[in-house]
């Protein structure tokens, strides 16, 4: 017997038996893959804006200077698609969402988003899952530009649901009183897609 310290186990997570893995879900380690049902778009940041508009009472547009300037924050954590892989702590750079809400004030009556990307692409949300700092826009992958192919100059970020729900390419939101399906909900997704609960399909 000695009186070491117990060890700490080893350095790193293990592929299965891990509690942040949703079910169904595996780690994809250092991939990221690319998930587009378009070509990738160019576009600058001083091509790029974000507009919230729909049921608020005053509809703005921010360049991307001006998004910039906003006090900016992060997430720290995980992401989940809905293809089955995950990754773990990974950081991005953003805006919170509630930042560009507060600037518009919802209408009391608003209870969903649709956001929007500058290639038409479209994704619904309630609005309940993207205020609360629970969403971001986001800028920076691990402190450098978001790559052009998983976003950049800005995508949406709600990283407690599926990530399709996180569109590339943001181009703004659009608040209503219903929720309205987008691109991949009126193909057969889940309106919410809350991976804990694996709202992969409708019906799930
Ligand atoms: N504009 C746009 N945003 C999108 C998509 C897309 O096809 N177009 N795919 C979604 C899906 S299905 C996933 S899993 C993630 C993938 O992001 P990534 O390519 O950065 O991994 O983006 C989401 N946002
Ligand atoms: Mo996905």
């Amino acid at each position: 017997m000695t009186g070491g310290h117990p060890t700490r186990g080893f350095v790193g997570r293990p592929r299965t038996h891990n509690p942040g893995l949703p079910p169904g879900q595996y780690d994809a380690r250092d991939d990221w893959p690319v998930l587009s049902a378009e070509v990738t778009p160019e576009l600058a940041p001083d091509d790029w804006t974000f507009r919230v508009d729909g049921l608020v009472a005053e509809p703005r547009t921010w360049t991307w200077d001006e998004a910039r300037a906003l006090p900016g924050s992060s997430y720290e954590g995980d992401i989940h698609c809905v293809t089955t892989w995950s990754k773990f702590g990974v950081r991005f750079g953003g805006v919170s969402l509630d930042v560009f809400l507060d600037a518009a004030r919802p209408d009391p009556a608003a209870t969903h988003v649709v956001a929007y990307s500058h290639t038409g692409y479209t994704t619904n949300l309630p609005l309940a899952d993207v205020t609360g700092g629970k969403a971001w826009v986001a800028f920076t992958y691990e402190d450098a530009p978001l790559p052009a192919e998983h976003g950049g100059p800005a995508r949406l970020l709600v990283p407690h649901l599926y990530f399709w729900k996180s569109a590339k390419w943001l181009a703004g939101l659009r608040l209503l009183d219903h929720d309205e399906p987008g691109f991949w909900e009126q193909n057969g997704y889940h309106a919410r897609g809350n991976p804990w609960e694996e709202q992969r399909y409708a019906g799930d």
